[in-house]
């Protein structure tokens, strides 16, 4: 029998009306007590474990995310080593307005505020990167305690304040030494550093820490920072390298997996975040969905899907021809390494798609010219993929648990002068993108949460600071966080588990 939900609606709609959540809350995030003790029951059917049909699945995790070098700063203190990414963002011309991430939001000093705001924002997890050159200066060698003890610290705090930590080991800041060395992951050499950099760090945080990504995007480090030059290190390989770059970097992840395993208590969970490409039928037909998986799997070939499948697609390596990388059987073995969790950054469909009579079974349908957007050029608006994504990502490889662990849109964010960011275009894009995630977990997908990219305003790579994607606002003249809407309507969201 499905519980009866009055009780639970009564108990939250008290805690809602406490909470203050209200559009006038957002100049000041309301102070509010955000214990709502949403109790985990993992036996009974989804179906029956939620209070009403726009509730989320009890226990779903809602969380924020960032990434070391995006918000951090400090790039200077306790013994920090160089990436790549601060030699990259020095060189005049590749970065928007020649900006860096040398301060950044300051989280490095701020991490207590910011963890307030989280608090108060009634989430109940975040993810966070660590900066391997904070942990090994040199990339290996010695370890830099100073930098472990940051994170140390930022765990510890987040515990006590009741959200769950989230680590990603691996969201671009190669240490600068590694390249300089190895050419970074154009060699395989780096993929064994990395994982014993992952080893050594989950067997000192892992006591605290039950939840790591090996890598964030590996798509997307490899082919903008070693295909097209957009991102740190800026290099333009030649098809073949660029495989070999692929096939080391899905190596470093496999590598990553076994060591974190080895060197932690069970309880530790391991898993991925990568951005899925998301093809997402244009008609909802059954001829159209099973071409989206087709399309799924081939669309992911050298990164998820080889990960999950333990094999490259036949259409991925006749399509390399001579440019295939060398790999070994037992490389394969590494690379699929079985995960606890799968992590899925979406933010558009990669493509619409539909059945055809051809040999690959689909064929895409290209983005209206009018397709909505962002403010971000490659940002194209379709609320589907958050259905698609974690819909097929079950059906192609049986994913058992699987956290969005980025989605968000980036806007004008314009601070009035009374000190509002009245962001309504990111309010529809969360009511329209989690809507389709609800009807995700509604369907019993075995979605467990949700991190929204990202918690605050932050340097966003090659776009610098003109580009925000976060529910604060960060003034960068005197770092100041300042709630928009969209930080009220998440909090509201994240309180009462259910769409509003
Ligand atoms: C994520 O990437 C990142 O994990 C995160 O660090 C980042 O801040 C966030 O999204 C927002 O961008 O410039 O035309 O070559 C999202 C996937 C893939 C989107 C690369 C931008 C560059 C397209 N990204 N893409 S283009």
């Amino acid at each position: 029998m499905p519980k009866q939900p009055t009780k639970n609606q009564d108990l939250d709609r008290r805690k809602f009306i406490k909470a203050g959540v209200t559009i006038a809350g957002i100049s000041a995030v309301p102070v509010l007590t955000s214990n709502t003790n949403i109790a985990t029951n993992t036996n009974t059917p989804e179906i029956y474990n939620r209070v009403n049909n726009k509730s989320f699945p009890k226990g779903f995790l809602w969380g924020t995310a960032t990434a070391s070098y995006q918000v951090e700063g400090a790039v200077n203190e306790d013994g920090r080593g160089k990436s790549i990414w601060d030699t990259f963002s020095h060189i005049p011309g590749k970065i928007k307005n020649n900006e860096n991430g040398d301060v950044a939001c300051d989280m490095y000093h701020r991490y207590k505020e910011d963890i307030k705001l989280m608090k108060e924002m009634n989430t109940r997890s975040f993810r966070f990167s660590i900066a391997w050159p904070r942990i090994f200066p040199d990339g290996k060698g010695a370890p830099n305690l100073k930098g472990i003890d940051f994170y140390n610290r930022l765990t510890d705090e987040l515990l006590a304040n009741g959200i769950q930590p989230f680590a990603t080991l691996y969201h671009w800041d190669l240490p600068q030494a590694l390249h300089d060395k190895y050419n970074g992951w154009q060699s395989r050499e780096t993929a064994h550093i990395f994982g014993e950099y992952a080893g050594y760090v989950a067997n000192k945080l892992g006591d605290r820490v039950k939840h790591f990504f090996t890598m964030n995007e590996i798509r997307t480090f490899v082919e903008l920072g070693y295909g097209n030059g957009q991102f740190a290190p800026g290099l333009k390989l030649d098809k073949k390298a660029l495989y070999q770059v692929r096939h080391n970097a899905v190596l470093a992840h496999g590598l990553a997996v076994q060591a974190i395993r080895a060197r932690t208590a069970s309880g530790v969970k391991v898993g991925i975040a990568e951005n899925l490409d998301v093809p997402v039928p244009i008609i909802e037909t059954p001829e159209n969905i099973k071409a989206s998986q087709l399309a799924m799997r081939e669309q992911n070939a050298g990164y998820l899907s080889v990960i999950m499948d333990g094999r490259y697609t036949d259409r991925f390596l006749s399509n390399a021809g001579a440019n295939a990388p060398q790999f070994t059987g037992e490389d394969l073995k590494i690379i699929s390494s079985p995960l606890d969790f799968v992590g899925l950054n979406i933010y558009m469909p990669s493509q619409y798609v539909e059945a055809a009579n051809n040999p690959e079974g689909y064929r895409f349908i290209p983005f209206a010219k009018s397709q909505p957007r962002s403010t971000s050029e490659w940002q194209v608006l379709g609320p589907e993929c958050l259905y698609w994504g974690p819909k097929n990502a079950q059906i192609l490889w049986n994913a058992k648990e699987i956290y969005i662990t980025e989605n968000g849109c980036s806007g004008s964010d314009e601070l009035t002068a009374d000190g509002h960011v009245y962001d309504t275009d990111r309010i529809t894009f969360m009511r329209n993108y989690l809507t389709q995630l609800q009807r995700a977990t509604a369907d019993n997908v075995p979605v467990k949460g949700y991190f929204y990219w990202s918690m605050m305003d932050n340097f966003e790579w090659a776009s610098g600071y003109e580009i925000r994607f976060g529910l604060f606002y960060l003034n960068y003249k005197n770092l100041k966080r300042i709630p928009k809407a969209s930080a009220a309507y998440f909090k509201t969201i994240a309180l009462k588990n259910e769409l509003v």
